[in-house]
């Protein structure tokens, strides 16, 4: 009787199969068209904008009781587009992840219609062997011996820079495991004062706390300065704390400065330390033999952040942690659960990975970027990374001799490039007292008009006492000079008093 009532009740409120079919076919086609092509077209806005109070008139945000249609629905779908940005059109160079790469595009499809987790080989065969393959593989490129260790697939880069604190502690004394913060002494970290907040934020979240993340200062470049990181561990011993870890950057997420890896492998030698590289953002430039140099060293490190959904353009998130040391993450984070990690499975056990981790369930991010890989080849990598640094050298190379706009850092090393745009009205006024409160409060008012008319969307901040500017992001190899060009007019354009 109950299965009758629940068979009726079910045919009579849900939409059957081929309706479901044709709403699933309705769907993508309208992603695709505004989405995937539209929404990529220069002719089209990056953003419609609207304030919040505005939105929620144009989209009915609240949940009700009642099931609501597949035209209602299809509508939701487009509202939702119209209003989102999109990340993938070339004109939005706002963040460490851009474009639209149709490969990746499919990876993350196929990822979402088998909707897996990533614990277990029998739940996830395809997906535990691909991620085998690109972790050896980005190991093997980062410069580990025959690309030997262990990495795992992160939620995002400061999940990735997380395991990594976590585990150079683990190494300092694996009785944390067991014995919790108690058992250690006052573990003290080193990381430039440039570094991503990631790594304050996980000292804090582990338990080390943000006080005991000592800051070392950069030169004019953004690059860590070697003299006061020694200075600042020998001060650390003399506290009597423990020097555990230092976290190098490869392209510091403002400025994209790359710290000098074969110096500071050298301190974390002398005192014992775990070297670690925060090389999220500029992991990508290890693809390009030309442009590789800049993350010299990087093989000396235990570990490695590298996030290909950033400069190599995998859809988000695609977040990885490189290991040298195989075995650590399992000692760790295992809690072998024997309701998921029996020993006794008909197949061999060491393909269910899912325990290294600290997750449960874990979306395989694997495929989208394995994907791309397989349909670009690694020589197509390294043509995406040339170009996009070719491209920022372009930007960069105009606006040096253009009037108006002013470097921050004069010698990018990466392709984020910050830069002041100095209105007319306030040209070769540097020397009035009120200079820098008026040029801090440009940048804030050209994005404001650049949102508003949708035309790019790039991002500023000020840096400590640095008034703001401008930082654009180049990650999308479907540029060309010509978009370099459109960039800088828009500036030119929306800065005009
Ligand atoms: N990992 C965070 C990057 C944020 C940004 O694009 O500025």
């Amino acid at each position: 009787k109950i299965s009758q009532y629940t068979a009726k009740a079910t045919f009579e409120s849900m939409p059957n199969r081929r309706d479901h079919e044709d709403f699933i076919r309705k769907a993508v086609e309208i992603i695709l068209k505004d989405a995937v092509f539209e929404g990529t077209n220069r002719k089209n806005p990056v953003l419609n904008f609207v304030n919040p109070e505005e939105l929620e008139s144009l989209i009915n945000f609240k949940l009700k009781s009642t099931p609501g249609s597949h035209e209602e629905l299809l509508g939701i779908v487009k509202d939702t587009i119209q209003y989102s940005v999109k990340t993938g059109h070339p004109y939005f160079v706002n963040q460490l992840f851009s474009s639209l790469d149709p490969y990746g595009l499919i990876g993350q499809w196929l990822t979402d219609s088998l909707n897996p987790t990533v614990y277990t080989y029998e739940v996830s065969p395809v997906f535990t062997l691909m991620e085998e393959t690109v972790l050896k593989e980005m190991r093997q490129i980062v410069g580990f011996k025959n690309g030997d260790g262990d990495g795992i697939f992160c939620p995002g880069g400061s999940m990735a820079n997380g395991y990594a604190i976590s585990c150079a502690r683990y190494k300092f004394m694996p009785e944390i495991k067991q014995k919790g913060l108690h058992a250690l002494p006052r573990l003290v970290l080193f990381t430039s004062r440039d570094a991503h907040y990631s790594i304050k934020k996980l000292s804090s979240f582990l338990g080390i706390g943000t006080d005991n993340v000592y800051a070392i200062n950069t030169d004019e470049k953004g690059k860590m300065d070697m003299k006061h990181l020694e200075e600042e561990v020998e001060r650390s011993i003399k506290e009597g704390g423990a020097p555990f870890m230092v976290s190098a950057t490869s392209g510091t997420t403002v400025i994209g400065a790359f710290d000098p890896l074969e110096k500071i492998h050298e301190i974390c030698q002398k005192y014992g330390m775990w070297m670690h590289v925060d090389a999220a953002w500029g992991g990508g430039a290890l693809m390009s033999k030309k442009h590789r140099y800049l993350l010299k060293g990087i093989e000396k490190a235990d570990s490695v952040t590298w996030n290909p959904h950033k400069l190599l353009t995998a859809p988000q998130q695609c977040s990885t942690l490189l290991l040298k040391q195989d075995g650590i993450l399992s000692a760790m984070n295992s809690a072998n659960a024997t309701y998921l990690f029996q020993k006794d499975k008909f197949y061999d056990t060491k393909y269910d990975i899912g325990d290294k981790h600290i997750q449960c369930g874990r979306r395989p991010d694997v495929i989208k970027f394995w994907f791309m890989w397989k349909a670009k080849g690694t020589s197509g990598f390294e043509q995406h990374i040339d170009k996009v640094f070719e491209n920022a050298k372009f930007f960069t190379d105009t606006i040096r001799e253009r009037e108006g706009f002013e470097m921050v850092i004069p010698e990018p090393e990466c392709t984020n490039i910050c830069f002041w745009y100095v209105p007319p009205s306030l040209r070769n006024r540097k020397s009035d007292p009120d200079y820098q409160d008026k040029l801090h409060k440009v940048a804030p008012k050209i994005k404001e008009k650049m949102m508003r008319e949708g035309t790019m969307m790039v991002t500023y901040q000020p840096l400590r006492e640095t008034p703001n500017f401008f930082r654009i992001v180049f990650q999308s190899s479907g540029l060309n000079k010509s978009d370099m060009t459109y960039l800088i007019e828009e500036f030119e354009r929306l800065g005009r008093d």
